[in-house]
């Protein structure tokens, strides 16, 4: 087990599209355990492979308040097979610390995916359970929510970013 290190914006890692599993091992297995550790660590509410420079078809996400118990969801080549609604909410994404905006996204998701034993499940979500499965599925196509943006606010994520990085980079 081990925290990996999150990929920032810019990077053009974040930009690939992730292959899928072809088989959940013990290998996936290992991965799904670092990277819900390095969400833990972080911490975030979601983590796509991506963000750790794995090009697979993966993303775990708890969104368990911290006065609850962890909730840890794992989906494996997931596929988004219905929406409907829209919602408009505020988002944060760890590959751009120190930025958020608000992001219009579908109200409720159908997802199918694999869990940590290859067992197929398909899960209806609202809310923020259902943004960050948009949030953490984009992420593996190599979207970013920059892309969801019009061109001011956009502009304003963009030079948060930079401002943060250059803030890190005087420290
Ligand atoms: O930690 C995160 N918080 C969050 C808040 C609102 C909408 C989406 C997210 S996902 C983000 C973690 C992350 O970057 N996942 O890719
Ligand atoms: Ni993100």
């Amino acid at each position: 087990m081990a925290v990996r290190e999150i990929l920032v914006y810019p990077d053009p890692r974040l930009r690939e599209v992730a292959e899928p599993v072809a088989e959940v091992d013990d290998s996936i297995r290992a991965l799904v355990e670092d990277m819900a550790e390095t969400m833990y660590a972080a911490p975030g509410v979601g983590l796509a492979a991506n963000q750790i420079g794995v090009l697979k078809r993966v993303f775990v996400i708890d969104i368990a308040d911290e006065e609850e118990p962890s909730n840890l969801m794992v989906f494996i080549n997931p596929e988004i097979v219905d929406t409907t609604g829209t919602q408009t909410y505020q988002e944060g994404c760890l590959s751009f610390p120190g930025g958020s905006e608000e992001i219009k996204r579908a109200e409720r998701v159908r997802v199918r995916a694999l869990d940590v034993n290859g067992k197929p499940f398909e899960l209806e979500a609202e809310g923020l359970l259902a943004v960050a499965i948009q949030h953490e599925n984009d992420h593996l196509n190599g979207v970013l929510m920059i892309d969801k943006l019009g061109p001011l606010k956009r502009r304003r994520l963009g030079q948060k970013i930079k401002k943060a990085r250059e803030t890190q980079a005087d420290a």
